[in-house]
């Protein structure tokens, strides 16, 4: 008798992911193309590859145009090795051409959409182009950025880790394979080191923080606190020489 019900396959972009952070924690670059141009996000790219960076996530909060996602993404492809992961705000954020794209859902959304309605209108594309989709809960802190304001998220009490911890939990038990802690791009401070490191001591897959990370000691802290990954977008596009340096601080905290 036939079965259909085959494990779940991880794929290229996953397993490589994986990998690298069995030797430690691990750097990626976000790239906005609402805000730089494609030459800049090549330049940039190329350094932040060089000097160690995993991948790179392209995508932002008000990004509109599928076309313009496939030119960028196809230059930047032809000039790095690393994986480029699309990390969309919406359905047209989608190109066939990215190695990946970080399949996630809002958890504390009040809206619909951004818990499962985008992701049911992005399934037959991803299927069709046979893209790989890469579960990931997305928790985002309220404050004065795009993503909290478009995104319509419930606030999270600062005094009440617990909370965050139990959204990490549900994420987990409902079979997300990564969760990732937003403070927003070009957020004031990062996440707080006792939410990443209750969040780390709860739950067993990958903790990526991101949103806020501009100094070095922030990156250490980040890093102190639990996370796996660290992603960082302002500090790539208005600060190369930082950006580096940041790099250069969770490489320290590798086995490799
Ligand atoms: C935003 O977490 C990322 O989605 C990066 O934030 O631009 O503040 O580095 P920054």
């Amino acid at each position: 008798m036939s079965s259909n019900t085959g494990s779940v396959k991880i794929g290229r972009t996953e397993s490589y992911l994986l990998e690298r952070l069995e030797k430690g924690p691990i750097h990626l670059t976000l790239l906005d193309p609402e805000s730089i141009t494609v030459d800049r996000a090549v330049k940039i790219a190329k350094e932040a590859e060089t000097v160690g960076t995993s991948a790179i996530m392209v995508g932002g909060s008000t990004v509109s145009s599928q076309n313009e996602m496939d030119e960028f993404i196809l230059t930047l492809k032809k000039n790095i090795k690393i994986p480029v992961i699309i990390f969309p705000n919406n359905v047209q954020a989608l190109t066939r051409y990215a190695d990946a794209v970080w399949y996630m859902s809002l958890l504390n959304s009040v809206e619909w959409y951004y818990i499962i309605g985008a992701q049911m209108q992005a399934a037959p594309f991803i299927k069709r182009h046979q893209i790989e989709a890469i579960p990931l809960a997305y928790i985002v802190f309220r404050g004065d950025t795009a993503v909290s304001a478009i995104g319509r998220v419930l606030p999270i009490p600062d005094n009440h880790p617990e909370v965050v911890v139990a959204y990490a939990l549900a994420a987990q038990y409902l079979g997300f394979r990564f969760v990732y802690l937003e403070a927003g791009s070009g957020a004031v401070q990062p996440i707080p080191p006792n939410v990443i490191k209750a969040v780390k001591s709860s739950i067993n897959i990958p903790l990526i923080v991101g949103g806020g990370i501009r100094t070095e000691e922030q990156a250490r802290q980040v890093l102190e606190s639990g996370a796996d990954i660290i992603v960082t977008g302002t500090i790539a596009e208005e600060d190369l020489d930082r950006l580096n340096r940041v790099i250069s601080i969770v490489n320290r905290y590798r086995r490799d």
